[in-house]
């Protein structure tokens, strides 16, 4: 199977995530960012992640490819355990804020699919009518991640294991790591103890890669 994605993506990251923890080979392709192309010929649209599987043919849909793989390779399915509201909720909480301080640091971290100019520029163009300019974004950093971390605090309380924020794998990991992986791009954003532990011990379990040796 061959997984299209970028990097930068937290839907890909979910999916990245599957084939890590059920230790199923994948191959790994990231797309420029301005490539429409190749996602339009596969799925019919510019998105990603794009699974093609051994049949050839292409799956969108980040839950989706989940779903897929959990259901059909390995022994068993391991997203088994019972979902939190109360992380369901944060997540959404973090996501009012996390965009404005990733998008303007991704274009500056050499992730592949920003590797030419011109893919840079595609990203900062979609974004212009979506959000505040990027200089703006940098500007707020302050106060953004005064606004997530007071979130962190929250949920430092709700992690019950590294292994799994909830005790057993379920699906809250599949949304909640890929959130937390893309704020480790954030330098002055100060990860509490046990979701540090717990970054570190998904990525690890799900052979996905944080951000912090990059961080800006
Ligand atoms: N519902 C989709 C959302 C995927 C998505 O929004 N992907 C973004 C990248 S993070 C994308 O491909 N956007 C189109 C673009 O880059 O032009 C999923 O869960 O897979």
């Amino acid at each position: 199977m061959k997984l299209y994605i970028y990097e930068h993506c937290p839907f890909c990251a979910r999916a990245r995530m599957i084939f890590g923890l059920k230790n199923i080979l994948v191959e790994q392709h990231v797309l420029l960012s301005d490539d429409n192309q190749s996602p339009i010929s596969m799925i019919g649209e510019k998105m990603v992640p794009i699974l093609q599987k051994d049949d050839g043919s292409f799956m969108p849909e980040s839950l989706d490819i989940v779903s897929y793989v959990d259901n059909n390779y390995g022994d068993k399915p391991i997203l088994t355990g019972v979902r939190s509201s109360k992380i369901t909720e944060l997540i959404q909480q973090i996501q009012q804020y996390d965009y404005r301080l990733e998008c303007p640091r991704y274009i500056k971290m050499n992730l592949l699919e920003f590797s030419t100019q011109n893919a840079i520029d595609d990203f900062v163009t979609s974004k212009a009518n979506k959000m505040d300019s990027f200089a703006d974004c940098l500007v707020q950093s302050d106060t953004l991640i005064s606004a997530v971390s007071k979130l962190f605090d929250k949920l430092e309380l709700l992690i019950i294991s590294p292994n799994a924020c909830n005790g057993t794998l379920s699906l809250d990991d599949i949304l909640l790591f890929p959130t937390l992986r893309n704020l480790t791009c954030v330098k002055d954003l100060v990860f509490p103890k046990k979701i540090k532990a717990y970054l570190q011990q998904m990525a690890k379990q799900s052979k996905v890669d944080l951000f912090f040796d990059r961080a800006i």
